[in-house]
């Protein structure tokens, strides 16, 4: 059993539908869905303005890299259209593995290139942890401290200032 924090991004096409569709691909594991975010575009500047959320995810038989798995089978599913010349550039729809959790609510440490946990920028990134903070307010980046603790200080406070919620948004189709 795990359970893992997934981040999801889209700056391109109709952002909404894709992040709805990322959810709605998820929703046999799914436990908690944050609220949705307008973010300036992180690394490179030259790209539309992004919708962000995060959700957090539960599954009785998926050990950690099975998240991998799974976060690439919904991008692949929502046809997600990359240019491979750059890192981080514009994208349909962007599904990442931030934390995972074991049995024991242990947080899943690992230096595999493949799937690093928690996910290498995380502490970096506005983006990810306000969303996640809708979710969690008691929450943890294993290795960085509380989400609040991370947000409220350098080098993110700045970034969390420009995020936009988006309260007319929401992910979860009612039909
Ligand atoms: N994802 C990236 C690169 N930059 N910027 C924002 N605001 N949100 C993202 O999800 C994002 C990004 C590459 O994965
Ligand atoms: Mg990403
Ligand atoms: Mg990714």
């Amino acid at each position: 059993m795990t359970r893992a924090v997934l981040s999801l991004g889209s700056n391109l096409g109709d952002r909404l539908g894709e992040l709805r569709r990322a959810v709605a691909a998820l929703r046999d594991v799914l436990v908690l869905t944050s609220g949705v975010y307008e973010t300036p575009p992180w690394g490179d500047p030259d790209q539309p303005a992004y919708l962000n959320a995060v959700v957090l995810v539960v599954d009785p038989a998926a050990g950690p890299r099975d998240w991998l798995t799974r976060a690439r089978a919904v991008e692949d599913a929502a046809g997600r259209v990359r240019d491979p010349a750059r890192r981080y550039g514009p994208r349909s729809i962007d599904v990442d593995v931030v934390t995972v959790w074991d049995d024991r609510d242990e947080p899943v440490l690992r230096d595999d290139p493949e799937l690093t946990l928690p996910h290498p920028r995380a502490h970096l990134r506005a983006f990810v942890l306000r969303p996640w903070l809708d979710i969690q307010p008691y929450g943890r980046l294993p290795g960085h401290g509380w989400l609040t603790d991370l947000l409220n200080a350098a080098p993110l406070a700045d970034d969390a200032v420009a995020l936009r919620p988006r309260p007319d948004m929401t992910l979860e189709s009612t039909g």
